[in-house]
């Protein structure tokens, strides 16, 4: 791998089979099998001393539900950072939103320890010893950390240089240009077709039209509109040139809504 960029994930979790998600299919599967990234599992539960191999205990003050302890954890941490680990990130609701300026922070780093929670959380004590940075892939609650750090690692792979195919780019891609992707189309050039369908639909004339400059304008336009209809926030944190300007103009006087 001459200068290639390489990541060393560390996940420590109580449920390693689940990362066969991003180790066996599609562009993670395929970057892990070309050495792109690596990843180490460690389960807590191989770190306990007792014949049960607890992880887990009632919270302090009452309450529903269980914990995980700090003890198990800090070992499979220590055993992560033995091998390498780097930054220890928790992926909880607590954290900071995970963004694209943050995935490609984390692209540009050799090595990233992932802690997945389980239950109803971890002893506090464990995050304020132990743990770097915590982040939320949004405002919900998952069962577990896992799909989380899944979502992260799978983001921040596919930023690995090498890790989309050829014609792909990273860099072509929504929220690069701080935009929402526009509309795309591929055949037939009607669909559905046929008797008893309440509306057929025809793929933008545009689109087949072979002129690549009305075609670039028309999706940029497109692109600007939809964000502007969606995620509002996102086009005020943005500067518009004089081109998106005239562009999202003529998109809101046809839409009829500005
Ligand atoms: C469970 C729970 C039960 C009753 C009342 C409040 C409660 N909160 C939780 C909870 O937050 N459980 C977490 C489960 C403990 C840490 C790991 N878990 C988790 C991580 N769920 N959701 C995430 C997560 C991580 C990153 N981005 C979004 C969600």
């Amino acid at each position: 791998m001459a200068g290639g960029l390489v990541i060393r994930f560390h996940v420590v979790t109580l449920f390693p089979e689940m990362f066969a998600a991003v180790t066996h299919s599609g562009i993670s599967g395929r970057a892990l099998e070309t050495g792109l990234w690596s990843l180490g599992l460690w389960n807590p539960r191989d770190f306990t001393k007792d014949n049960y191999r607890t992880v887990d205990d009632r919270p302090y003050g009452g309450g529903p539900g269980m914990l995980m302890l700090a003890e198990p954890l800090e070992k499979a941490l220590d055993a992560a950072r033995e091998a390498g680990g780097g930054r220890v990130i928790y992926l909880s609701p607590q954290g900071k939103r995970l963004d694209h300026e943050k995935v490609m922070e984390l692209a540009g780093r050799e090595a990233v320890t992932l802690l997945c929670g389980r239950y109803e959380g971890v002893d506090e004590r464990l995050i304020r010893r132990r743990v770097d940075e915590e982040l939320s892939i949004g405002d919900y609650v998952l069962s577990g950390g896992e799909i989380a750090a899944m979502a992260t690692i799978d983001a921040v792979v596919r930023q690995i240089p090498g890790a989309l195919g050829g014609e792909q780019s990273a860099i072509e891609e929504s929220f690069v240009q701080g935009l929402l992707d526009c509309p795309q189309y591929t055949r037939p050039e009607i669909w559905p077709e046929g008797a008893g369908e309440k509306v057929t639909a025809q793929v933008p004339s545009v689109l087949m039209s072979g002129h690549h400059e009305n075609i670039r304008r028309w999706r940029l336009k497109q692109a600007l509109g939809r964000t502007w209809q969606r995620r509002p926030d996102l086009l005020a944190a943005r500067k518009l040139s004089e081109d998106e300007r005239t562009l999202l103009e003529e998109f809101q006087r046809e839409s009829g809504e500005s």
